[in-house]
């Protein structure tokens, strides 16, 4: 009685078996992230590629290059980590964009 009336000043504090007031962990939730994921293919142009991340990710074009060059190496780099709506926003973007030009770059998105 005393204790929620008067002493619970923070709403993360609790009363252990004893009655002294404890400070807990918090319990909030991160919404979950996703990574955006671009793959490497034998056509879609360099320069394209770099556009990309620069227009859609807001990346310098050294960023972009530097990331277009490890996809191209290693087939697959994650180029950004987003909340479930950012990320297929992005991911929509890019695959418009490409098909619009007739690239057939992939763009994917997984759970972290
Ligand atoms: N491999 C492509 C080429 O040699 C370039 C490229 C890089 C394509 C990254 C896609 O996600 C990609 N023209």
């Amino acid at each position: 009685m005393l204790n929620h009336s008067v002493r619970m000043t923070d709403k993360n504090d609790e009363e252990n078996e004893s009655g002294v007031v404890v400070a807990t962990k918090p319990k909030t939730q991160r919404p979950p992230l996703y990574k955006v994921l671009l793959l490497n293919d034998d056509y879609t142009p360099m320069e394209f590629v770099v556009m990309i991340l620069e227009r859609f990710f807001s990346m310098t074009h050294a960023e972009a290059f530097e990331i277009m060059l490890t996809v191209h190496k290693k087939g697959v780099a994650v180029v950004g980590v987003f909340s479930h709506e950012i990320a297929e926003t992005k991911v929509v973007q890019v695959m418009d964009y490409a098909r619009r030009h007739q690239h057939p770059l992939q763009c994917t998105m997984e759970k972290e």
